[in-house]
């Protein structure tokens, strides 16, 4: 088997999450990615939300596996030599400072261009072009600002963020595609280009079904939302709706066996149009088949309330897997809702390669979520994370061709080494 993006050599200057999420799944297609992290501190999660004493903590090892690791110094004259002369042998730059920095390190896109016409330089940043361009961004103002927690939650309760890093992770997907994107473009042009995912933009195009119902709402309420069925107005603005989802197939979360002591005994549970008699059935009420309150899509919209109070009563005598294995039989949608204690001990999601465990010099094995994007033709096993500047000289002698003399010189500069790492304040 071979390697997606074999031959590709990434420059990797990101840290945290959305920029380290994106240059890990190139890794994991099989491109050679070379980080470059501050002397003597590293990216900042290296510290940050630490288990062990001493080691690297899982936040960097579950973001950074498959990478090598440079110190380099590029505000040090000679630390700014040794950068251009690996933009010269990169194909992409992908960085994630905030706006400007890499201006002020001297790399404008401009300076990038004469180092390298063919560079791809790869960004996230908080906002687009607009009043908010020159702001600092972390995962939760991206979802609050591209629309995810005007429409999550209870409609009573406050905006919320979700647990998933749809801000960060999901604009290092988004990066990501437009990395392989420009690369494919290259191959018939020749040049290099600019590739910005913006976290505001990312999480508004995850939100797309919310900018659809922001306009269906001007032309009346929406009936699949519960509060349609419950009477209560609509506003100006799409409200949060709770556990609701679908049109046609409106679904619930709805409690399972023994969810009076375990948090998530629960099961969602999709009245899936198709598959209505069926559920009829299943939950002992053959009549609404026929009756015209239930009988349709359409007609059930006013009633969801009731209708999910009935099939909570069946789902509670059972266990959230018991409840799965019932409906599956008659190809109804649900799923459990799974802690992470359970997905982490699921031995199938580790015979997919989607679960990894590995083993790291000072903080002993770990698991990670591995490339959750199978090729067929891409085989790149999951390897733990870089130790700072564990691959400094490496990359100088055989990256750049860096004979012992010209090594010493950098070191002796100060633009690379291994200065005790700082405690980060948490
Ligand atoms: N050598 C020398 N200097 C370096 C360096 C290196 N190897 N790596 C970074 N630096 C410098 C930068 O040049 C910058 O210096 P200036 O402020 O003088 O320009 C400085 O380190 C700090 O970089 P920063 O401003 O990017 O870092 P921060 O911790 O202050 O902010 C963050 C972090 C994430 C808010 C900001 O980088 C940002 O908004 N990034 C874009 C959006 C983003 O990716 N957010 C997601 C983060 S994950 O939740």
């Amino acid at each position: 088997m071979g390697k997606a993006l074999d031959g590709v050599r990434i420059l990797d200057f990101t840290h945290v999450q959305s920029g380290p999420t994106c240059t890990q799944l190139l890794a994991w297609f099989g491109a050679d990615v070379i980080k470059v992290e501050r002397p003597g501190e590293g990216d900042v999660t290296r510290t940050q939300l630490r288990d062990v004493p001493n080691a690297d903590s899982l936040y960097f090892t579950m973001l950074n596996s498959n990478k090598r690791s440079i110190t380099l110094d590029t505000k040090n004259a000679e630390g700014k030599k040794v950068l251009e002369d690996l933009v010269k042998v990169c194909d992409v730059l992908v960085e994630n400072f905030a706006p400007g920095a890499l201006d002020r390190m001297g790399f404008t896109w401009e300076r990038l261009q004469e180092i390298n016409p063919r560079i791809i330089l790869a960004s996230v940043k908080g906002f687009g072009p607009g009043p908010f361009e020159d702001c600092k961004v972390y995962e939760n103002v991206a979802q609050c600002t591209g629309g995810a927690a005007s429409t999550t939650g209870f409609r009573d309760g406050l905006p919320m963020v979700t647990g998933a890093q749809i801000g960060d992770s999901g604009t290092g997907l988004h990066l990501a595609l437009g990395i392989v994107t420009a690369l494919y473009q290259r191959e018939h042009t020749g040049r290099g280009q600019k590739v910005l995912a913006a976290m505001q933009d990312s999480v508004l195009n995850l939100c797309r079904v919310k900018v659809r119902d922001q306009q269906r709402l001007s032309r009346g309420p929406l009936r699949e939302y519960s509060q349609f069925g419950e009477g209560v107005p609509f506003g100006d603005a799409v409200p949060r709706a709770g556990n609701d989802s679908g049109g046609g197939q409106p679904g619930r979360i709805l409690k399972c066996k023994g969810w009076e002591h375990d948090p998530n005994a629960y099961l969602y549970f999709i009245t899936q149009a198709p598959v209505w008699e069926k559920i009829c059935d299943v939950i002992g009420e053959p009549t609404w088949k026929t009756d015209p309150n239930y009988a349709t899509a359409a007609a059930r919209l006013p009633h969801l309330n009731e209708i999910f109070t009935r099939i909570e009563a069946w789902t509670m005598a059972h266990t959230k897997f018991e409840a799965m294995e019932i409906l599956n039989q008659y190809d109804i949608p649900c799923g459990p809702i799974l802690s992470m204690k359970e997905i982490i001990e699921d031995d199938s999601l580790y015979a997919t390669g989607t679960l990894v465990e590995v083993e790291h010099p000072v903080r002993g094995a770990y698991v990670t979520v591995g490339n959750p994007i199978k090729l067929s033709d891409n085989d790149v096993p999951v390897e733990r994370s870089p130790l700072l500047g564990e691959h400094t000289e490496e990359i100088l002698a055989t990256v750049l061709g860096f004979d012992a003399d010209r090594i010493a010189e950098v070191k002796h500069s100060g633009a690379v080494g291994l200065s005790p790492v700082r405690q980060a304040a948490e």
